[in-house]
């Protein structure tokens, strides 16, 4: 791996907090990369406004998170010039929108893999002109963005791996593919059966060749034992901070862990880990002072279901402005993005492609049938969260997570249950404000 400036860090050592919002002028870079220059200043506004609304405003935050708000300000800054020098250095950019997608390959020849799932509603009209209006948001999102010229993390990418999980976004690739010419799909198998499994490997080897093919580097194993364990690294370091998550009181918000773990999609690896495990140490002081952002025994709603991309803080700011505290995320966008690591004991190609492989369809998303091993993640973590309640939170039309609601609400027996479904959009806050609050009274009358 080579490694990928830290500028950043550096800058943000001599910024003061008041200045974490400010941004130095890209326009020449954004202009350069292909950017709608006018577009992308008013979502950048609009991003700013909503972050000082719903994060700087919080109360009693963990200092380690300055460098989280760091990493927001300069998401489409500093992060994006770090990536576009990379290039120039000829490394490639591979963009990706689901955690089927092993990115240990992608690392093993010093490829930068970036998740391009959006979670904000732009772009609406301009998608629509390609799928239909009862497609989920978050495809919406990322249709979108690329045709309001809005996401430079598109714009950089030499590669875009798909993935044949839901039908919404198996089909919205090929739309995707005509708009921006980069675009591979890996076949992900909707079973676990052994016939899957293998068609699952050979899509892993093909994905191997695929990106030598794009990367113009042949895999080694020294690469692939290196990219293993930054990756393992950053999923021990995100482990780590939902362990934490743990105490009572918890001693960071569910908005600001939502952030981190929305971040590991987008951050230099390497980097993420340390600064995380950094924050870490410090929860770890206020769990052992006793201290946290709320008081002991409030609510603790565990979140499971469809992925939040950024900047989707919705579910997560009403909860925790109605008295409740998200204490987990089980959705790809935290747990099932690093529940497992990855055996790391191999010792030829062959046996790291087979260990990917097998880690990899472990993961419990609803795209798969039967998908029983989730009931049971959930019904562990909402024991080892200590949660009162469960939120299911489905993105509208995400039928494979809206249907498997109705068997997690079954498993959940007497541990209070509630099922939502929504988009991006601000029109449902209010009626979204009532049942959440009721949900929280509901849960403290029963303590
Ligand atoms: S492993 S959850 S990242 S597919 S929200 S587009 S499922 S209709 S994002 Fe996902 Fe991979 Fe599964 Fe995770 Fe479709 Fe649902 Fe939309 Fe979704």
């Amino acid at each position: 791996m080579g490694s990928i400036p830290t500028t950043p860090l550096q800058k943000f050592n001599i910024l003061e907090k008041e200045d974490i919002m400010k941004q130095k002028d890209y326009s020449e870079m954004w202009k350069a990369i292909g950017l709608n220059l006018e577009a992308h200043s008013g979502l950048l506004s609009v991003l700013t406004d909503a972050y000082k609304n719903i994060y700087l405003s919080q109360k009693n935050r963990p200092k380690g998170m300055e460098y989280f708000d760091f990493v927001i300000s300069e998401i489409h800054g500093l992060r994006i010039e770090e990536i576009f020098n990379a290039k120039k250095e000829k490394r490639k950019v591979v963009g990706t929108f689901c955690v089927y997608v092993p990115e240990e390959i992608i690392l093993s020849v010093d490829g930068v893999c970036i998740g391009l799932c959006a979670g904000a509603e732009v772009g609406t009209p301009e998608a629509e002109r390609f799928i239909p209006r009862n497609t989920c948001a978050l495809i919406k999102a990322f249709m979108g963005f690329k045709l309001s010229g809005l996401c430079p993390y598109v714009e950089l990418t030499d590669l875009i791996v798909g993935e044949t999980t839901c039908d919404g976004k198996k089909k919205a690739y090929e739309i995707f593919n005509d708009i921006t010419k980069k675009v591979y799909v890996m076949e992900v198998p909707h079973m676990k059966s052994e016939e899957s499994r293998r068609l699952w490997f050979s899509e892993v080897r093909r994905f191997k060749d695929k990106i030598e093919t794009i990367l113009g580097r042949k895999i080694t194993l020294e690469g692939l034992k290196k990219a293993s364990s930054i990756v393992n690294e950053r999923r021990k370091a995100l482990q780590r901070l939902s362990g934490l998550r743990a105490a009572d009181p918890p001693p960071i918000s569910g908005l600001d862990a939502l952030l981190i773990n929305q971040i590991s999609f987008y951050d230099d690896p390497v980097r993420f880990t340390e600064m995380t495990n950094k924050l870490n140490d410090e929860l770890q002081e206020r769990v052992n002072q006793g201290l946290g952002v709320t008081q002991k025994g409030s609510p603790r709603i565990l979140i499971s279901g469809s992925p939040m991309a950024i900047p989707n803080w919705k579910v997560h700011s009403i909860i925790e402005g109605s008295g409740g505290i998200v204490v987990g995320e089980e959705s790809c966008v935290g747990e099932r993005n690093h529940r497992e690591l990855l055996d790391e004991n191999f010792s030829s190609i062959e046996e790291a492609l087979e260990k990917i492989a097998s880690r990899y369809i472990s993961i419990d998303c609803a795209c798969f049938t039967p998908n029983n091993e989730r009931i049971e993640n959930i019904k562990a973590l909402v024991d080892r969260l200590h949660a009162d309640g469960v939120i299911h939170y489905s993105l509208q039309f995400c039928t494979p997570y809206m249907i498997e609601a109705h068997k997690v609400e079954k498993s959940m027996m007497d541990i209070p249950f509630m099922r939502m479904e929504t988009d991006y959009s601000m029109e449902d806050m209010g009626q979204l404000n009532s049942r959440i609050e009721a949900f929280i009274e509901m849960i403290k009358s029963k303590a």
